[in-house]
């Protein structure tokens, strides 16, 4: 793809003259970094990523101005744009490097958005420095999608509250230094969910069994047993905790757009430069009109989605609303289209792009749980049409 075209999405209005700057600047950086060993231990590889994010100060961008961050005057809140541009270039380069970005804002972005100023500035900078891994318990076995009928439990005892359930499908599960978990302190149903900040070493808090994955990164199932928490870690007000659950995804759906994204751009610059190169029956690759249209393809899907992508980040950042119907669109389109790009392009390789350790085998693998995780396509669904039968929500 010519270079033109590449950074085109960079001039949509969208976005401001910081972000061109960050995107350039990041894409420098990527450049320098070696890529980790393929069959290096995950979370051996996710620690390098986030002491190698933090040292470099992007991790910066994962929390709001005030404890550690980097935005200041410019975007004193979480800037999801931001994000994005993050996301869409790490995964570009390398999909553990997003993830251990990703993780780091997804697994303290309830802090972020709820935490009083002391929890805010126990955790954010540490967070931000990348001296310490955030991760998100929220799914349980009986609980993916589901989340109103979570069934871990917090009851409150004295100064304390006391956790009993199991949590799974936990990324950096057995790797982060605290969890945001959420659990049932009242009634059944939405409204009876809050939130704590649990330290990893608490005990009653067991890493019950690690999750291999066909793209593999850390993955735990988590148990806690007379897990006792102090009152103060509660994050936000009792029964808020769907509702705060709900605005993390928000911002941080719309980023796993971007790495779709990333990854879609990705598979398609090494599909165009395997084009041009390639030669088969007296021509290349590129000169065949399947590919040409398999290219057309590809090229107009990676632009829906990063419209989409960058039009919810902007609803949030600029217009400051709730994007949850923009981000649920962003998420569906950008995950989806981003597997059929990478499968056309796979395809352009022919046998060589399903051996192991090949960038499209990588790609093919890396994509698939995105169309699943932080709400999975059927879900967006859901979300999509009841924000649409319902009238809109402000704030
Ligand atoms: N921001 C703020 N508040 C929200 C919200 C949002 N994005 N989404 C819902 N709420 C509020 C609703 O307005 C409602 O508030 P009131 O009771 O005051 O009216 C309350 O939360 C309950 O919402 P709702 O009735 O829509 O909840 P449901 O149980 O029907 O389902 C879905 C909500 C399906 C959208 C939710 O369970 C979901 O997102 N599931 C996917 C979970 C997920 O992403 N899992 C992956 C975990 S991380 S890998």
């Amino acid at each position: 793809m010519s270079e033109a075209h590449t950074d085109a999405w960079l001039q949509w209005p969208f976005l401001e003259p910081g972000h061109r700057e960050l995107a350039a600047d990041l894409r420098n950086w990527c450049r320098e970094q070696p890529v980790p060993d393929p069959d290096a231990d995950a979370l051996a590889t996710c620690r390098h990523w986030v002491r190698a994010l933090g040292q470099a100060g992007w991790l910066r961008y994962c929390v709001p101005a005030g404890p550690g961050g980097v935005l200041g005057g410019m975007f004193p809140q979480l800037d999801v744009r931001s994000l994005c541009i993050l996301r869409e270039t790490l995964a570009q380069h390398h999909a553990l490097a997003d993830f251990a970005f990703a993780m780091q804002g997804l697994g303290s972005g309830a802090i972020a958005l709820a935490g009083s100023p002391a929890q805010q500035q126990a955790y954010l900078p540490a967070v931000a420095q990348g001296h310490s891994i955030a991760a998100f318990a929220l799914s349980e076995p009986e609980a993916g999608s589901d989340v109103a009928a979570l069934a871990c439990r917090a009851q409150a005892d004295g100064p304390d509250y006391v956790l009993n359930g199991r949590k799974t499908w936990i990324s950096n599960g057995g790797l982060a230094d605290f969890y945001c978990v959420f659990a049932r302190t009242g009634q059944a149903g939405a409204d009876g969910i809050s939130a704590f900040i649990v330290e990893a070493g608490t005990p009653g808090l067991v890493i019950e069994s690690q999750i291999e994955v066909m793209s593999p990164h850390p993955l735990a199932t988590l148990r806690f047993e007379d897990c006792r928490v102090p009152a103060a870690q509660r994050l936000g007000e009792v029964g808020q905790g769907f509702k705060l659950a709900m605005r993390t995804l928000d911002v941080f759906r719309t980023s796993v757009a971007a790495a779709a994204v990333g990854f879609a751009r990705r598979a398609l610059a090494e599909g165009l430069a395997h084009a041009r190169q390639r030669r088969l029956f007296g021509k290349t690759l590129a000169e065949f009109q399947l590919t040409q249209a398999a290219l057309g393809d590809a090229a107009t899907e990676i632009d829906q989605s990063a419209l989409l992508t960058y039009r919810a980040a902007w609803v949030r950042d600029v217009q400051q609303r709730a994007s949850t119907l923009e981000t649920a669109m962003a998420k569906m389109a950008a995950t989806e289209s981003a597997q059929r790009v990478i499968d056309r392009m796979l395809q352009l390789f022919g046998a060589q792009g399903v051996v192991h350790g090949h960038i499209l085998e990588r790609l093919y693998r890396d994509i698939r749980a995105l169309r699943i995780y932080e709400g999975a396509t059927e879900i967006q669904k859901l979300i999509i049409s009841r924000a649409l039968l319902r009238p809109a929500r402000t704030g």
